[in-house]
């Protein structure tokens, strides 16, 4: 997969060069490019803002300054047999970004970051660039940040490590929290390692048993306390029929019990935790 950043701050970008990603960098199996975007200035400030039609607060990214940079960085690959990049603009506008999109954009060969500082980007770039490539509007969580540079870390952390031979463990997938077929879309309980005692807090029984069945179905309770205390909403949200009876009776432990649609959702008067 190749991956260009267009940014106004190349050196946010420096921690793509470190672990995962950066594996997968040296290895080829990630061809990453960060461009600044001052590049495709033309005056002697190398303006790439400017104040808002309509008036207001804050700056606007210049259409002319993103266009000439991203056909650049498009033509930059013509003859690679790719055709057209997605185009990504991580905006706190955008789409909410989930282990879903991100196995949707692992399969592309080609993705193009533009992420915008200041009040964003002219409008138009995003409209124009829309015509001709595919083109995500991402928000990475309900939270401001002054920049999308962090959310491209973000999302090409989350897209590296779907790529095939970097994880090295292809199981380790399988269970991810939000992997579309993860455990019921659970989040996952607590792992333990040596040692056996550790400030005097030992581990869970169970996991010493040598029982897979029993340490499984511990696994699964714990993910559920986890999820009904952190995200109510995936167990509310989850197809009852994943659910075995087990299952049921520690929801109705926990407080949960089954609405008219059988889904379940927080019992009336259930305390909580
Ligand atoms: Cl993608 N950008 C900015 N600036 N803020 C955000 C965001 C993105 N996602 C959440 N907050």
């Amino acid at each position: 997969m190749r991956i260009d950043v267009v940014t106004i701050f190349p050196e946010y970008l420096e921690p793509l060069n470190v672990s995962l990603v950066g594996k997968a960098r040296t290895r080829g199996t990630l061809d990453v490019r960060v461009h600044d975007l001052r590049e495709w200035t033309h005056d002697r400030h190398n303006t790439v803002d400017d104040t808002p039609y309509g008036g207001g607060p804050g700056m606007v990214m210049k259409p002319d300054v993103w266009g000439e940079a991203l056909d650049a960085v498009a033509a930059s690959g013509e003859g690679e047999g790719e055709g057209a990049p997605a185009l990504v603009v991580p905006t706190p506008s955008g789409r909410p970004f989930t282990q879903e999109l991100a196995v949707e954009l692992a399969a592309k060969p080609w993705l193009v970051f533009a992420p915008a500082r200041y009040e964003g980007i002219d409008r138009r770039v995003i409209d124009d660039y829309a015509t001709r490539w595919e083109v995500h509007e991402v928000s990475i969580g309900d939270y401001v940040l002054a920049g999308g540079e962090a959310a491209v870390l973000v999302i090409t952390e989350a897209v590296a490590r779907l790529l095939p031979g970097v994880l090295g463990n292809a199981e380790s997938h399988r269970d991810d929290s939000f992997a579309p077929g993860a455990m019921a879309d659970l989040l996952e309980g607590p792992v333990y390692t040596k040692p056996p005692v550790w400030r005097e807090r030992g581990i869970p029984e169970v996991l010493l048993s040598g029982h897979h069945g029993r340490i499984a179905r511990w696994r699964r309770d714990e993910a559920f306390r986890r999820t009904a205390a952190h995200r109510p909403d995936l167990i509310e949200r989850c197809d009852p029929a994943a659910f075995d009876k087990h299952d049921r009776a520690l929801l109705a432990e926990l407080g949960w019990e089954p609405g008219p649609d059988g889904r379940f959702g927080r019992a009336a008067g259930a305390v909580e935790e």
